[in-house]
């Protein structure tokens, strides 16, 4: 428990379109940065469909597949690497469930939405996933300069 505590983690975080439409760009950031998580890439980017279908390939089989894929490429989304103490499992915490009507108070989806398919926000769910979805191994990432744009920021 301790070793994973202090081990730094990288998570993905990506602002979906209805929450680059609706605003809150500003207050999400804010909140990872009251934290004290530390912001090492960020870019607007518009997804396309193929990439969208990469990004969510695990979900292939699901059947609001197509509706996710159409949701994510709706408008521009805002990536972003969040480094930090358990970054990824404390970013889970801050998004909340992914129904935002089950999500608690207090956490973004439990705030700012109310529907599974407008949850305005994705964050990576382990630590390996964080990496990869960060990593050059991402087609997303490279895609929208994110794992360059990290790289330079890395102390
Ligand atoms: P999360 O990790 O909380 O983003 O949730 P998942 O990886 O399980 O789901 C990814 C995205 O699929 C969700 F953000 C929204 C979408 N989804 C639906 O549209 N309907 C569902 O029943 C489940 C997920």
């Amino acid at each position: 428990l301790v070793a994973s505590l202090e081990q730094v983690d990288e998570s993905y975080i990506m602002v979906k379109p209805d929450g680059v439409q609706r605003g809150f760009v500003g207050e999400i950031i804010s909140r990872f940065e009251r934290k004290g998580f530390k912001l090492k890439g960020l870019k607007l980017f518009q997804c396309s469909k193929e990439l969208a279908e990469e990004h969510y390939k695990e979900l292939k089989a699901k059947p609001f597949f197509p509706k996710l894929v159409d949701y994510i490429t709706s408008g521009p989304v805002v990536c972003m690497a969040w480094e930090g103490v358990g970054v990824v499992a404390s970013a889970r915490k801050l998004i909340g469930s992914t129904d935002p009507l089950q999500a608690e108070p207090g956490t973004i989806r439990g705030d700012l939405a109310v529907q599974t398919g407008r949850n305005i926000i994705h964050g990576s769910d382990s630590p390996e996933n964080g990496k990869r979805e960060i990593g050059c191994g991402s087609t997303m990432a490279l895609a929208c300069q994110l794992y360059v744009i990290h790289v330079l920021n890395r102390d």
